[in-house]
């Protein structure tokens, strides 16, 4: 990456990997950028990419009070120079964390106007400022998006308002996200579902919201299709919050939904870990159901609070979660156009700017960490082998034949009585695998 040429806003130096022995808080342990693994260096297989949301415009209010969070960057009056301040910032930080990607919604980087007309004036002048930081620096858009949540109009939900005039105006809005990603060049654009989901039944059409939210998604992707945007595009599941019920509860609620309107072509998942979790689900368990169906995209970065209801999107330092989630990810084929996104944000109490640091330096080590080890595991192949003798009953004889659908309930009854008998149980062997999994975790 050139030299950043630009004022400095950050007082700490360029991150460097010093290797796992380094007990310098402020130097990589696991992710060496530019190391070379099957080919491929670390940067390019992790695809790193920093939340605009969190890490740029999240100052650590919430419901009992204000932000605590101050940046020298954040001060003056002028709406958009504060804003291209803010930015230039940003860059300064992906550029000194190695991070090779951003994400932002179309309102993170710029202010709304009085109309949409003056808005999207905000957007564009502030998309000119990106675009020039992205060529001075290599950092690349891994998705954009756009924000249908915030403001008072989405109160009642965006595409799935029982109003059609809101309706409208959100198509208006992803309109231009989507020209703004093409514009930067993003590898992506995801739908996150905001507030598509309901409080009460007592004033929802239920089945209408979703055919609403159906038809928006294949407007949005005949639109972008038709400027030449060839990125990939994501739905993120979410249980919860802000709605009480959200429409994109799960993956597998999510593919039902992309199956029933014929989505399944167009959209893959960006699996969120603290989503997941808040769904009762691992995130294992997400990236699975996902990549069982050839559906599994990008990946949310982080990690909730078990203790907790709600999404806490802290940074995640479980090496053994992220391994577990890295097998199946490396076992899918990775993500493809897809990266690890850290939508995560530094708890309240974190206010200084080297806070910011030591967040993605921990989050970065930890994936990169958990790639190396999730791919010992498969190079090694006892667990997978271990799994592949457990179903190995089926892979000849009457259980191919029924994987194959060659015998019905009267040969299996016939075979049962007249030859198979009883069958003998084996153990699952739980135990001995949680502790195998330590022993890559925890060993050299
Ligand atoms: C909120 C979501 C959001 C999406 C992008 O819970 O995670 O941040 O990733 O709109
Ligand atoms: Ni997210
Ligand atoms: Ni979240």
């Amino acid at each position: 990456m050139p030299k950043n040429t630009r004022p400095q806003y950050f007082n700490v130096p360029q991150i460097r990997f010093e290797g796992p022995r380094s007990t310098n808080p402020l130097a990589f342990r696991h992710y060496d950028p530019s190391e070379s693994i099957d080919g491929v260096t670390l940067k390019n297989r992790m695809r790193f990419s920093i939340a605009y949301w969190h890490s740029f415009r999240g100052v650590g209010g919430d419901p009992f009070g204000p932000g605590t969070i101050r940046r020298p960057w954040e001060e003056g009056r002028d709406a958009i120079s504060v804003a291209k301040r803010r930015m230039d910032a940003a860059f300064e930080f992906f550029v000194k964390v190695e991070a090779p990607f951003w994400c932002f919604h179309d309102r993170d980087i710029a202010p709304e106007g009085a109309t949409l007309a003056e808005t999207n004036r905000n957007l564009d002048s502030l998309v000119a400022h990106a675009k020039a930081l992205q060529k001075a620096t290599g950092v690349r858009l891994l998705w954009g998006t756009a924000n249908l949540f915030s403001n008072r109009r989405y109160m009642c939900g965006a595409a799935t308002n029982p109003d059609a005039h809101v309706f409208a105006y959100a198509a208006a809005q992803v309109k231009k996200a989507l020209e703004v990603t093409q514009e930067l060049g993003g590898d992506g654009y995801t739908f996150w579902g905001g507030r598509e989901g309901y409080e009460t039944l007592l004033n929802t059409d239920m089945k209408r919201e979703q055919e609403h939210l159906a038809r928006f998604l294949h407007m949005a992707v005949a639109y972008a299709r038709s400027i030449g945007f060839k990125g990939q595009f994501y739905i993120e599941p979410k249980p919860k919050e802000p709605t009480k019920h959200q429409y994109d509860f799960d993956v597998a609620s999510g593919i039902a939904f992309l199956r029933t309107f014929g989505l399944e072509k167009h959209l893959k998942f960006n699996i969120e870990t603290n989503h997941a979790t808040l769904a009762g689900h691992s995130f294992q368990h997400e990236i699975e159901v996902a990549a069982s169906q050839g559906l599994l995209g990008s990946v949310d970065a982080n990690a909730g609070d078990t203790l907790l209801g709600w999404d806490t999107d802290q940074f995640n330092t479980d090496v053994k979660e992220t391994t577990l989630a890295m097998v199946s990810i490396l076992r899918a084929g990775g993500l493809g156009k897809g990266g690890f996104n850290f939508d995560a944000k530094l708890r309240r109490p974190s206010i200084d700017p080297e806070d910011l640091f030591y967040a993605h330096i921990g989050g970065m080590d930890t994936f990169a960490l958990a790639f190396k080890i999730a791919r010992r595991i498969i190079a090694d192949g006892e667990l997978g082998g271990f799994v592949a003798d457990r179903y190995s009953s089926y892979d000849s004889g009457f259980g191919r034949d029924i994987e194959k659908g060659r015998v019905g309930f009267r040969d299996l009854e016939k075979l049962v009585l007249s030859k198979l008998g009883e069958p003998v149980p084996r153990s699952g062997r739980q135990e001995y695998l949680e502790n195998l999994i330590n022993r890559y975790v925890d060993g050299p």
